[in-house]
């Protein structure tokens, strides 16, 4: 074989390679609860600090790759030097696997994302979270933001927390016009099947580009 068939034969498989799911956010969110109910395994571990070394974890589940990415922003122990080299880690595989990235699950915490936002505000810097979700639309990843946690708002005030989440990422109220924002409380369950119908909708599209 020479240099241009290996070539050639490379680039087709990398082509035919299959769909990515990934799923971001900031440690404590949701992530791992999330990857074990859409991956069945109970090895995942949900909950536990994970240790300073990045790791990303592919998970095969027959129609797509379902890829775990460490949590990004401030941990409590974690060097800063640490914290940013996890979050160029990230930057670096989204994209660098772009083209085979179909669909971009960022999880929030809901009740505690839009402090978090105000802060950032505040001292003028754009949030890690927005600036993920820029990245993955720029890169024109369909985008799907999981707002967990929703067990902890109370029902008065859950449409105006959702529209002020929909705000905070440039998508005007409200927030149900959005049909990739899913709230969810991942603990019990709840908003797993709507996650998976568009996880669905993404791999069968992209599946329909990339043949
Ligand atoms: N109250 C509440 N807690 C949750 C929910 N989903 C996950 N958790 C908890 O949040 C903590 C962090 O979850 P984990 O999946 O490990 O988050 P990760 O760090 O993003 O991977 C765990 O104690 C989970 O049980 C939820 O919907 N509501
Ligand atoms: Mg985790």
């Amino acid at each position: 074989m020479d240099f241009l068939d290996r070539y050639l034969k490379l680039k087709k498989e990398k082509e035919k390679k299959k769909p990515k799911v990934i799923v971001v956010g900031r440690s404590n969110v949701g992530k791992s609860t999330l990857i074990r109910l859409l991956t069945g395994r109970k090895d995942v571990r949900v909950g536990k600090k994970p240790g300073v070394t990045l790791k990303i974890n592919e998970y095969d589940l027959g129609d797509y790759i379902l890829v775990d990415m460490p949590g990004f922003g401030y941990m409590a122990g974690l060097p800063k030097k640490v914290e940013e080299k996890i979050k160029d880690d990230i930057v670096r595989y989204i994209e660098e696997n772009s083209d085979n990235i179909s669909a971009g699950i960022l999880v929030i915490d809901s009740k505690s994302f839009l402090e978090i936002i105000k802060r950032w505000d505040e001292r003028g810097e754009i949030p890690i979270d927005i600036d993920m979700f820029n990245l993955i639309t720029d890169l024109k990843i369909s985008p799907i933001i999981v707002a967990n946690k929703m067990d902890k708002i109370k029902k008065s005030e859950r449409d105006k927390i959702l529209d002020n989440i929909a705000k905070a990422f440039n998508c005007s109220p409200p927030w149900k016009q959005w049909k990739f924002i899913v709230p969810a409380c991942l603990k019990k369950g709840d908003g797993l099947e709507e996650i998976k119908k568009l996880i669905r909708e993404r791999v069968e599209a992209y599946k329909k580009i990339r043949g």
